[in-house]
């Protein structure tokens, strides 16, 4: 189980105690949302309009968005489509709003959650600049303790994690870095002033989805682009474009049949997958399905067959049709080659869609290097230096992803019953029950927290799900009069076998340096963390939990 407990004076009861003086005069919350993006903006209206609570948020940025407040590096850019990565609880919300592009640029997202904010009125309960460095649970008062960086104190019931599975910036400890006379920046941590790359000899690091986006829009300004590749990738173009008047029209009629196709959809997203085999059609029919879907572009590329996560057979069959499209767009054999030598089945790692990516690599100012074969040994006063060779520079961007799922919540030092650290219980991975709740943390919820479909989907379809999965738990307890909730560990420990063999029923976990494992940051223990059954079925299951009188929770009156 990991359940170990802190000494006593560690920081459990006796911190807990001068932080209960210290938060005496705070105003006491019914509670606490931390993170102002999507989740936390749904969840604040969940719970102060629906359920009349006392309610703040708290956010370190200064101002709505979550991820999309931080992500604004060049061609950032959600692979979900528009008229799908917004809210559809609210008929008037979704008609009120006008999407321009079939993708929606990071910019355009924050001026939508801007536009929900004011809408709902959200922005006088939150507290902007304000990031958590503690909570600790206060068992004598059943209270959660919460202490910020600026020295605001918050008392709440219940505390809610919204804090995004893509917040926490993982920079590499690469030696030297200090040294670099140039300027770097880590993607998801971006200058709100913008970069300017003209007459720069800029280094990208990284090849997942942001490296990706980024490498064609900064090769265009860049004076030289170096992309230092370690493991090469799959991508399938995104074939972004303006939407139509009548498009966006008639998605505005359609609202209820979106939401209900995104519901029914495993991943959240606004189409369905096909229910055929690939060996179910002709070779030269599934080649002409997959250039079908190539030419549309996005993430449906992989909704044509149902078998393409689940057998290596299957998988080949699409994975070598991108390869062939790589060795067909890049010109030089040798560069061809190493972008196509992809050591994973494809969308085992998360998928990304380009615009222009592949193509990049045909300019004259764009260079690729295998940093598998030649590591990068150190970042050296004018550059990267990897084992055969040094690459003078003078910018470098760091696309090296995210500490995802778990570091978001683990760097908010999250202490629970007697003190028990959420550090210790997740030592060995993320243990929870549906994701969304940890035993001795009670009346502590994570929205999209490891263990739920989260990543796998489409955000804001389990975003929504799980805010008002929340909402109707507190409004029960309300209604029966009890005062805390917690997971059972048993209930977590089958919740915890459950994700393992969710995940195992398909490749996914074949990616073995993939984010989703947490396999990217040093030291993460390896566990598969998002749960890959389907937003369907785990939708069925929390809410089969509920109807159940919460089993697998403990209420206490
Ligand atoms: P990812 O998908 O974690 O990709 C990070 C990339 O950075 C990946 O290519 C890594 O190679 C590479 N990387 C990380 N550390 C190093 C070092 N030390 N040296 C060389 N290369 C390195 O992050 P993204 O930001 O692209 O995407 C995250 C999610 O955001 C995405 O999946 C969407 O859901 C949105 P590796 O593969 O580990 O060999």
């Amino acid at each position: 189980m990991g359940l170990d407990r802190v000494d006593a004076g560690d920081m459990g009861r006796a911190g807990a105690a001068t932080q209960t003086d210290a938060h005496a005069d705070a105003a006491t919350l019914d509670a606490l949302i931390v993170g102002a993006g999507f989740s936390g903006l749904y969840q604040l209206h969940c719970l102060r309009d629906r359920l009349g609570l006392k309610v703040q948020v708290v956010e370190a940025a200064d101002g709505v968005g979550g991820t999309w407040y931080w992500n604004r590096y060049p061609g950032a850019r959600c692979d979900s489509e528009s008229h799908s990565y917004c809210y559809t609880f609210s008929e008037d919300l979704y008609r009120s709003w006008e999407w321009s592009e079939r993708y929606p640029g990071h910019d355009e997202i924050r001026r939508y959650l801007n536009f929900v904010a004011d809408r709902l009125d959200l922005r006088r309960d939150i507290r902007f600049g304000t990031r958590v460095v503690a909570a600790v649970y206060d068992q004598d008062n059943n209270l959660w303790r919460v202490t910020t960086a600026n020295g605001v104190m918050l008392s709440a019931k219940f505390l809610i994690a919204a804090v995004g599975c893509l917040s926490t910036a993982n920079v590499p400890q690469i030696q030297g870095l200090d040294r670099f006379k140039g300027q770097w920046f880590h993607t998801g941590e971006w200058p709100h002033a913008g970069v300017d790359f003209r007459g720069k000899r800029v280094g990208l690091i990284g090849t997942g989805s942001t490296g990706i986006q980024a490498a064609p829009v900064i090769a265009e300004s860049a004076a030289h682009l170096t992309v230092f590749q370690r493991t090469a990738n799959y991508s399938v173009p995104a074939q972004n474009a303006p939407l139509s008047e009548t498009f966006r029209r008639d998605i505005k009629e359609r609202r209820s049949e979106v939401r209900a196709t995104t519901h029914a959809a495993n991943n959240g997203h606004s189409f369905l997958i096909e229910n055929r085999s690939v060996f179910d059609v002709t070779v030269e029919e599934r080649e002409a399905i997959f250039e079908t879907a190539w030419q549309r572009g996005g993430l449906q590329f992989r909704a044509n067959f149902n078998d393409i996560l689940l057998t290596r057979e299957a998988n080949e069959t699409a994975a070598s049709f991108i390869r062939t499209k790589i060795r067909t767009i890049v010109r030089d054999p040798k560069t061809a080659e190493l972008l196509a030598d992809i050591d994973h089945p494809y969308a085992a790692k998360r998928p990304p869609i380009d615009t222009g990516y592949f193509e990049t690599f045909n300019r004259d100012n764009v260079v690729l290097v295998d940093v598998r074969a030649n590591p990068i040994e150190a970042i050296v006063p004018d550059g990267v230096q990897t084992r055969d060779a040094v690459y003078d520079l003078d910018i470098i961007v760091f696309a090296t992803g995210f500490d995802a799922m778990t570091g978001p919540l683990l760097r908010m030092n999250i202490r629970g019953r007697d003190g028990l650290a959420l550090s210790k219980v997740w030592e060995a991975g993320p243990q929870n029950y549906l994701g969304l709740q940890v035993a001795g943390f009670p009346n502590f919820f994570t929205v999209t927290g490891p263990g739920s479909p989260s990543v796998l989907c489409n955000m804001p379809v389990p975003i929504e799900q799980h805010a008002e999965w929340i909402t109707d738990c507190i409004r029960y307890m309300r209604d029966h009069k009890f005062e805390t909730i917690e997971a059972r560990p048993q209930a977590m420990v089958s919740w915890v076998s459950e994700v393992n063999a969710a995940a195992n029923a398909t490749l996914l976990p074949q990616a073995h340096h993939s984010w989703y494992l947490g396999a990217n940051v040093p030291g993460k223990p390896r566990v598969f963390m998002p749960y890959a059954g389907g937003m369907p079925r785990y939708r069925q299951i929390c809410d089969d939990v509920a109807a159940k009188g919460y089993e697998g929770f403990e209420l206490r009156r």
